[in-house]
């Protein structure tokens, strides 16, 4: 370890005890900085990027001290000193680099890459202002800027540097580069690029009052800047050629610098395309191959060996279709080459679902992807059947060989080691470390389900857990909640079809059950944490029904000792770190075959929890690992929803009609109670959008839900079964290490040495 004595000498003159929590962790930051970079790493020939336009990284203090292997050592340096660790680490602010999963998953492959040792680097974007913070104002959601970058920061600004060239004007790109400290393996690097130009000033009091239009000042401000208009779109393919052209040529750059001729640029390099948002890449690569004197034929048969792509969602309006108006604006260099591509498709194939230009004149990337990538994956087992069974179904019969399946992972640094050291310790003391390398290890565990002492033990880490989350939102947030009662938690974005509505209906059930005198044997606090999309309206509602269910029952004496809702504000990786590891109780209830695979699923198992479920993404094979007494399903299959969207035949208002519970339920949004903390507005267009449409289905499987979850909570007063429950869970979570899941990609994509 570097000496942190010296550092704080050097930098304040001071001793350690004489520092604020602030001057120690900038310390810190130049310590731990200084130390990845002196990690030597070998060069080897063949490299992947991973570009995305999301890298969810959360802080990295204590993640890169424990992958460094000195965060005991620092932590008693610190706690001799009279510092406190943890004190420290409030100081470091939260990169809001991503919106949710997607962004998380490509910070947890980082981790592994590096951590496996592997050659491979990320690729994304530098933005200022990343996704929102989230306030709530009068139980509504307003969007404000959420700066991260300070004068000391994570970031090394490189001496390199590219003009990007779009229709009508240029920019400087710049690249900064953070590392990424593999656990007691290789230092890898994050490249994201910026623009020497941006200013931050043009924005003014709300996140979306700045122009648009001005490109050079405020390409990389945002993370998917509001796009429900065509210039906030525009923004967004602004922003996504200059990730890839920028990402492009480093990627020529470094391969030529190992000795690449570019004829052989397949064995040197492999790119995997997270989501369709890197997609350009394709047409972008061919461009420059070409540009550096590579004949058409042959740069596009490089590329095709050279890009693979992965879906993360079968949601129609999230799969990416650009208009070649916007292309052609943008980057009118490579529309020739998007023709030519889609020429060739259309002079093989009749069948236009799968061309890459529609008769609308729109660019679906993901089609370039399937047919000049040289592999297409899903991120769970349902989730690729349903790519190969419907979605894909027209492109998997073309090209069967180019399908797989990586299920998504976690990185058990960050998900265990990090924010549960009393488990992690517990682990430790009664199955060894070698769970910490080898994350299969963890099934040991199993075999001490039936131990009394354990039992306690285990309960006994949760119990904590939950006292150190109730401290937190104290001290944070100004929340109460009751550490005896049953923590009953549902964080991830707001979505229709992860139906956070569902588990505010079941909450308004237990309101009238606790009204009309039936009491829960225990308190419950049902916990949400979410942002919506700015401009998604019905999420927003959602939002607004949970904060004023929030304030209804905070406010009646009759049901709040039994009942608690709580909605935290600006969920983001930090507190996810906070609300996991508290959990008794996890909400996966999407509308099967919707969530892709899903990702908290597995963090909240690790952490022992249990998960209240439908059959749908990663949730099916956790249910095969655990078995059915240690999670519990509900609901209807992703067959029959799918069967239900076919004949469209699914009525929402005929399960208002027929069941008075959810009647009761849904009519309470619009009761003389909730308008009375609540806007008319919002919570009428909630109903009626409840009753009317519900395309994702909420009251289908409401009934059952509210059954699965009354036996769930009765099960939870069994403490010692419950336990087992926990040990169960933990054990076989070792298969959802991102450890596994970059080992796949690598063994049967990537195939670095
Ligand atoms: C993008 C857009 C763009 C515009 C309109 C609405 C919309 C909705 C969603 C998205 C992003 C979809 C991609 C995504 O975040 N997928 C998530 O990926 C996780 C990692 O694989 C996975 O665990 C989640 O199930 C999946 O939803």
């Amino acid at each position: 370890m570097m000496n942190l004595k010296e550092i704080v000498a050097g930098r304040y003159q001071k001793e350690i005890s004489q520092c604020s929590n602030e001057e120690l962790y900038y310390a810190l930051l130049d310590m731990v900085k200084g130390m990845a970079s002196q990690k030597e790493v070998k060069k080897d020939k063949r490299k992947l990027y991973y570009i995305s336009a999301e890298f969810l990284i959360g802080k990295l203090l204590s993640n890169n001290l424990i992958n460094l292997g000195i965060y005991d050592e620092v932590k008693k340096l610190l706690e001799e000193n009279g510092k406190d660790i943890c004190a420290i680490e409030e100081v470091e602010p939260e990169p809001s680099l991503g919106n949710g999963g997607l962004g998380r998953l490509a910070a947890c492959f980082l981790d592994s890459i590096a951590t496996l040792g592997l050659n491979g680097d990320g690729i994304g974007l530098n933005y200022h202002y990343g996704l929102f913070k989230q306030v709530f104002d009068n139980n509504l959601q307003k969007e404000t800027k959420n700066p991260w970058i300070e004068e000391q920061s994570w970031l090394n600004k490189t001496e390199r540097t590219y003009q990007i060239q779009f229709g009508g004007f240029n920019v400087v790109s710049r690249l900064y580069d953070l590392s990424v400290v593999g656990y007691e393996n290789r230092t890898n690097n994050l490249h994201l690029f910026d623009i020497e130009t941006i200013d931050e000033g043009i924005v003014g009091e709300t996140i979306d009052d700045f122009n648009k239009e001005d490109i050079v000042r405020n390409l990389t401000l945002f993370l998917y800047p509001d796009d429900s208009d065509d210039k906030g779109r525009l923004l967004r393919v602004y922003q996504q050629y200059f990730m890839v052209s920028s990402g492009a040529r480093l990627i020529l750059d470094e391969a030529v610098e190992r000795g690449c001729t570019l004829h052989d640029l397949a064995e040197y390099v492999t790119i995997q395309i997270n989501d369709t948002h890197p997609s350009m890449v394709i047409p972008e690569l061919i461009r420059l191959l070409m540009e550096r004197g590579i004949g058409m034929d042959e740069a596009i048969q490089i590329v095709s060996k050279t890009c693979a792509y992965t879906n993360h969602t079968i949601l129609a309006e999230a799969l990416e279709k650009w208009p070649i108006v916007y292309l052609e604006k943008v980057a009118p260099q490579i529309m020739p080459i998007i023709y030519e591509l889609h020429n060739r498709v259309a002079a093989k194939y009749t069948d236009k679902s799968v061309y890459i230009i529609d008769d609308d004149r729109r660019v679906h990337m993901a089609h370039m992807d399937i047919h000049y990538g040289y592999s297409v994956n899903g991120v769970a087992a349902l989730h690729t059947q349903i790519l190969q069974d419907s979605e894909l179904k027209n492109f998997y019969n073309i090209y069967p060989e180019k399908f797989n399946n990586k299920t998504n992972g976690i990185t058990f640094r960050r998900w265990l080691l990090h924010c549960n050291h009393q488990l992690t310790e517990l682990l430790d003391d009664s199955i060894g470390s070698g769970f910490k390398k080898d994350a299969m290890e963890l099934e040991k565990f199993t075999k001490l389900a039936d131990d009394d002492a354990l039992i306690e033990k285990v309960l006994a880490v949760k119990q904590e857990k939950k006292t150190e989350l109730k401290n937190y939102l104290k001290a944070t947030q100004n929340i109460d909640i009751d550490e005896n009662s049953v923590f009953d938690i549902q964080i991830k974005r707001l979505h229709e079809y992860k139906r956070q509505q569902m588990n505010a209906l079941y909450l308004i059930h237990k309101y009238f059950e606790i009204k009309e005198g039936k009491k829960p044997a225990r308190p419950i606090t049902a916990i949400f944490g979410a942002k919506a999309a700015p401009a998604y309206t019905i999420a927003k509602d959602i939002i607004h029904l949970i904060l004023c269910m929030q304030q209804l029952i905070e406010n009646d004496p009759d049901v709040s000792p039994y009942l608690k809702v709580v909605m935290v504000e600006n969920y983001n990786v930090t507190l996810a770190e906070k609300l996991i590891p508290a959990a008794d109780i996890h909400e996966q209830i999407s509308l099967a075959s919707k969530e892709a695979s899903g990702t908290s699923n597995m963090k909240f198992m690790l952490n022992g929890a249990v998960a209240i479920g439908t059959m749908d993404g990663a949730n099916v094979e956790i249910a095969d690992l655990v078995g059915e007494d240690n999670i519990y399903i509900f609901g209807e299959s992703s067959d029959q929803v799918i069967k239900h969207y076919e004949k469209a035949d699914y009525v929402s208002k005929k399960y208002y009609d027929e069941d008075a519970n959810i009647k009761r339920a849904v009519d309470f949004i619009v009761s003389d109670e909730m308008l009375s903390v609540g806007q008319r507005e919002n919570l009428e267009r909630l109903y009626n959008e409840l009753i009317n449409k519900d395309w994702f289905m909420t009251l289908l499987d409401w009934d059952e839900y509210r059954i699965k979850k009354d036996e769930m909570l009765a099960d939870f007063e069994d403490r010692k079964a419950w336990a087992k429950k926990m040990i169960i869970n933990i054990g076989k979570a070792g298969f959802f290490s991102s450890d596994r899941t970059i080992e796949q990609y690598n063994n049967d994509i990537w195939k670095l040495g």
